[in-house]
């Protein structure tokens, strides 16, 4: 069934609540929300977008950024939503392989994209900006038109999200209809959610946390949300004692807590702080609980999967650990040494469950290498007790999660790699108080080489800033192993306090 047919259904005998509120005041009720969706789906339709189109979208968030969500699901497209910080080269990648119909900027950007998505053979290009203006809404005035709901298989594709690839390319992970609200109906049941619940969102909508996980637990309620444009401390705290519900990346918790305006008081209406993307570490876990009396709850899930563990919502919440897995998840754990698979110990998380996403979009092989037997092979290094609880203790893939923001090094280390005068480079994650990890890299470079602040300018012109290394050091050679591996673990060792001051 269509999603957006099961949100529609959600609010029928709600139609004057409120489903946004804005901290300009503004409010939309379920009823002006699905009109608008309705709509936008019209000028969607008009634009060429039939089902199965992509719908490729890089615009700051706002309301009209989820009608626009919403409307492709109505249409039956696949929404192909982008990290607002990615440069016009990143784009250029992004449209080539999505292929979409339409196109979505913003319109500071319109004159850069629309050429490159004309070049490309996307067939129009509007803009929506931060304050919800732009062409696709003033198109959308000019007409009282509707386009209907399209009837939807469950395994038809609903989203394609990028995520970053070990190779060094980003990869289109396909969701169907039912991946998405069978993760939400899930999430729904074991966090207790309630029609009386008042979400506070402050996450990005450009990836599954914010667009998927947070959205979709309130739309299915419904209950309102407290649509932040952006993470802001003053905005958080100004907003928190109307709200019942937070959901955040481990810097969230960190940057309250740096706040003294932070406290029991402020929290008290609250009943859910959520965490995941990245891990939280137990200090925070600790002086959150020190200082507000309540248990942030972490939970686990990647892209390819939605959500896949949680903590519980009655019960134990432990530090440092992710949780038991969602009740309609199986996981399992392969040793990477003995290739055997175990229950318990340690081990590469594999995961089974109608969560699992259908491959990457393009690509049967990487889709192929990443499953084995039925199980998707999510790459984090888990430890599970005897009671079933699951803690990620490492990755045995080469990635770096900064701000709850997926880097991988191989993308960057290819751009410097470009650079003259550069040999070879290593890109590692390095503890950063703000971020969790943040990037930095070590080059073996000739004596004309550009310099740390030539290459930082040039990596910036091509790669999203949190992908750019706060630092680039020379160096004599790279560490290796007998296989002639770099060692990066050794290059973490040795560089673990150079951001921590
Ligand atoms: C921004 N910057 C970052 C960064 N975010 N650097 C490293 N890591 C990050 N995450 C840099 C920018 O490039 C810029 O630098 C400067 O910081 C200020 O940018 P900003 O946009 O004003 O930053 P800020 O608003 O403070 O954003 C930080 C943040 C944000 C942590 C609030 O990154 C955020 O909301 N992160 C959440 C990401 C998320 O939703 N992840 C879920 C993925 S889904 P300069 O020098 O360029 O100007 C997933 C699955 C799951 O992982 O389990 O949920
Ligand atoms: P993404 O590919 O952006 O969806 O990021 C998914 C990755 O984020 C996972 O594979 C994990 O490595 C990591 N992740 C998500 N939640 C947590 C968590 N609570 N603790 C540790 N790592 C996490």
């Amino acid at each position: 069934m269509n999603l957006y047919q099961r949100i529609m259904d959600a609010s029928v005998d709600r139609q004057l609540d409120v489903a946004f509120s804005l901290p300009s005041g503004a409010r939309w009720t379920h009823a002006q929300l699905h009109e608008a969706v309705a709509r936008c789906a019209r000028v969607l339709s008009d634009a060429g977008v039939e089902a199965g189109d992509r719908v490729t979208v890089q615009v700051e968030k706002s309301a009209e950024n989820i009608v626009l969500y919403l409307a492709v699901l109505r249409i039956g497209a696949v929404f192909v939503p982008l990290n607002t910080a990615y440069t016009d080269v990143e784009l250029e990648y992004f449209l080539t392989d999505a292929q979409p119909r339409v196109l979505v900027c913003d319109p500071r950007r319109l004159e850069s994209l629309e050429a490159m998505a004309l070049r490309l053979g996307v067939a129009a290009t509007f803009t929506l900006g931060a304050d919800g203006r732009g062409t696709l809404m003033a198109t959308l005035e000019q007409s009282m038109e509707t386009a209907p709901v399209r009837a939807r298989a469950d395994g038809d594709l609903a989203a394609i999200v990028y995520t970053s690839g070990t190779t060094g390319r980003s990869k289109g992970a396909m969701l169907t209809h039912d991946n998405l609200f069978t993760n939400a109906a899930t999430l729904r049941q074991i966090w207790g959610w309630q029609p009386d619940d008042v979400l506070l969102h402050a996450l990005p909508i450009y990836h599954v946390h914010g667009l998927f996980v947070a959205l979709h637990c309130a739309l299915l309620e419904p209950s309102p949300i407290l649509l932040l444009p952006r993470f802001d401390v003053d905005a958080v705290l100004a907003a928190l004692p109307e709200a019942t519900v937070l959901m955040g990346v481990p810097t969230f918790y960190v940057r309250l807590l740096a706040d003294v305006r932070f406290d029991r008081r402020r929290c008290a209406h609250m009943r859910l702080f959520i965490s995941g993307s990245a891990p939280l570490l137990p200090e925070t876990f600790a002086a959150f609980e020190a200082r507000t009396g309540q248990r942030i709850l972490e939970r686990y899930g990647m892209t390819e999967a939605g959500m896949i563990t949680s903590n519980p919502l009655h019960g134990e919440r432990v530090a440092g650990t992710v949780g038991y897995p969602l009740p309609d998840v199986e996981v399992r754990l392969r040793c990477p040494e003995q290739e055997t698979v175990v229950q318990e110990g340690v081990g590469v998380l594999e995961i089974r469950g109608p969560n699992v996403f259908q491959g990457y979009w393009q690509q049967p092989e990487r889709t192929a290498a990443e499953f084995r037997e039925g199980w998707f092979v999510t790459g984090d290094l888990a430890q599970r007790e005897a009671d079933g609880r699951v803690s990620i203790v490492g990755r045995h893939k080469d990635l770096i999660i900064s701000g709850g923001l997926n880097i991988y090094p191989r993308e960057i280390e290819f751009e410097i790699n470009q650079l003259p005068g550069i040999d070879e480079a290593a890109v590692i994650g390095v503890p950063h108080p703000d971020f969790g990890e943040a990037v930095i890299a070590l080059v073996v470079a000739s004596d004309d080489w550009p310099g740390e602040e030539r290459v930082i300018a040039e990596l910036r012109a091509r790669l999203a800033g949190f992908k750019v290394p706060r630092r680039v050091l020379r160096t004599a050679e790279l560490p290796r192993n007998a296989m002639g591996k770099v060692q990066k673990a050794l290059l973490r060792d040795t560089h673990a306090a150079i951001l921590s001051g």
